[in-house]
């Protein structure tokens, strides 16, 4: 059975790293082989050991020398570089025999996934195996405004990568029961979404109508969002049994 990849994708410090970390200790736990990709070439310090480094290949800190560019040039340069470089990349990858690939994604999401270069990268890297696990960041997605901006960018990010896409409430303990509760329920019902941002709209003047959060259900951000953490190990099973789901129709790898 070849290995599933996981792509770990969000806006800076949703906390992408973090989760990486934690669902290889819990897949080890659970007696599965993962391997870790860091696809940042900027990230300086990582709380695991990469298996596969892409700053092995290109580092931020090079192209801004050699090319003489400041760091956000730097990470544009790199990450086209990282395209250029992904043959021999995906050679390495590919010879980890595992069962889960997780990648861990520059920590600006439209580093990764507004590049022509990345959806070169995940076909190279994974052809038809690439989940990607999108985290959303409770600090924004707690409120009505917030989640519909949360819901706009994972819709912009699926239209450009167009493979599976896990929604996930990151770092879910930061929240309180209600909001979790609250947000859970805006990932399932829209009606309930638009009533909470009726009600915010007063102070925030948001304009937005039923419609618009049809369309938005209609390019497919309409998943109910998975709560998860890091820090608790909450829903790193269900991620596990998403994966299952999505390659495999549900039935469980050997161990
Ligand atoms: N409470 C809590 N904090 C977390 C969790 N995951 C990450 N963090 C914190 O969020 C910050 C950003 O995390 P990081 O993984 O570096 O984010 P990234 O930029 O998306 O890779 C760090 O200070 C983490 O310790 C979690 O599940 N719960
Ligand atoms: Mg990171």
């Amino acid at each position: 059975m070849p290995a599933k990849h996981l792509y770990f994708i969000g806006t800076a410090g949703c906390g992408k790293s973090t989760l990486t970390n934690a669902y290889l200790l819990w897949l080890q736990n659970q007696g599965y082989d993962g391997i870790t990709v860091n696809l940042d070439p900027g990230a300086d310090t990582l709380l695991y050991t990469p298996d596969v480094d892409v700053q092995d290949w290109i580092n931020l800190t090079d192209v801004m020398r050699e090319c003489g560019l400041g760091p956000n040039g730097a990470q544009i340069a790199a990450a086209d570089m990282l395209a250029l470089n992904i043959k021999e990349i995906a050679q390495v990858v590919a010879g980890h025999d595992t069962d889960f690939v997780l990648l861990d994604t520059p920590g600006q999401v439209e580093l990764f996934t507004f590049r022509k270069s990345s959806k070169i990268v995940i076909d190279e890297l994974s052809g038809d195996l690439a989940l990607l696990v999108y985290l959303y960041d409770p600090s924004l997605a707690k409120s009505a405004n917030g989640f519909v901006s949360t819901l706009m960018l994972s819709a912009s990010v699926h239209f450009r990568l167009p493979f599976p896409m896990l929604p996930v409430l990151a770092k879910a303990d930061m929240l309180t029961e209600v909001d979790r509760e609250k947000v859970e329920a805006w990932s399932r019902d829209y009606y309930a979404l638009f009533n909470a941002l009726l009600d915010e709209s007063a102070e925030s003047q948001t304009q937005i109508n039923a419609e618009f959060l049809q369309a938005l259900e209609a390019v497919g951000a309409s998943k109910a969002v998975m709560p998860v953490s890091a820090d608790t190990g909450e829903g790193l099973e269900d991620i596990y049994n998403a994966a299952q789901q999505v390659f495999e129709g549900g039935e469980d790898v050997e161990r």
